[in-house]
């Protein structure tokens, strides 16, 4: 069936559908930074770091896909996203984990900026498919933090690089439990 703008199957205005395909390339980017970031990791030797980040790379790519079916099942059409400006080295672990959370505050910003959009245009569908995402968000808050804050506990000197290290191995959990469960 064709789907247009009049179609009454179409639950998506045009604005909406352009800021879900922002944030796909939003979640795209996040995924392919993960990504790079894991294999610098796993390049200097940073074994826990890495595999967090690439298990990190796989849940933004989920996060990705969920908009796909949700902006295609609402009449919309989702766009493979082109991912661009994906920063490959880094001059050490701590600037991998200020950019995590610098990322994942960039993040927070657009998924409020469109819950805030869809309250505004009585998008109540899609207001409610957000929440999980705001949800998400706090969680991976949480967990950024609680990084950067890594390094000021436990210090970069002697074996402290490899303490940091294994502690981000229980980061996961730390968020988890501190978000109060947090989302899938
Ligand atoms: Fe998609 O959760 Fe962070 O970026």
């Amino acid at each position: 069936m064709k789907k247009s703008a009049n179609n009454p199957a179409r639950s998506l205005s045009k604005e909406t559908e352009a800021l879900l395909n922002n944030q796909i390339m939003m979640e795209g980017k996040s995924s392919a930074q993960y990504l790079s970031m894991a294999s610098w990791c796993e390049s200097k030797g940073y074994e826990i770091s890495s595999q967090f980040l690439y298990k990190h790379s796989e849940e933004e790519r989920m996060h990705m896909l969920k908009l796909f079916g949700y902006v295609n099942g609402a009449g919309g059409h989702a766009l493979q996203p082109e991912i661009k400006g994906i920063q490959h080295t880094f001059k050490s672990l701590r600037e991998v984990f200020d950019h995590v959370l610098e990322h994942e505050l960039a993040v927070t910003a657009s998924i409020n900026n469109l819950v805030d959009h869809t309250l505004k245009n009585k998008d109540f569908a899609t207001f409610n498919f957000l929440q999980w995402y705001v949800n998400e968000q706090r969680e991976e808050e949480i967990i950024a933090r609680r990084a950067v804050e890594l390094f000021e506990l436990i210090g970069e000197d002697g074996v402290g690089l490899f303490m940091i290290d294994q502690e981000i191995g229980k980061l996961e959990q730390f968020g988890q439990k501190m978000s109060g469960g947090g989302a899938a």
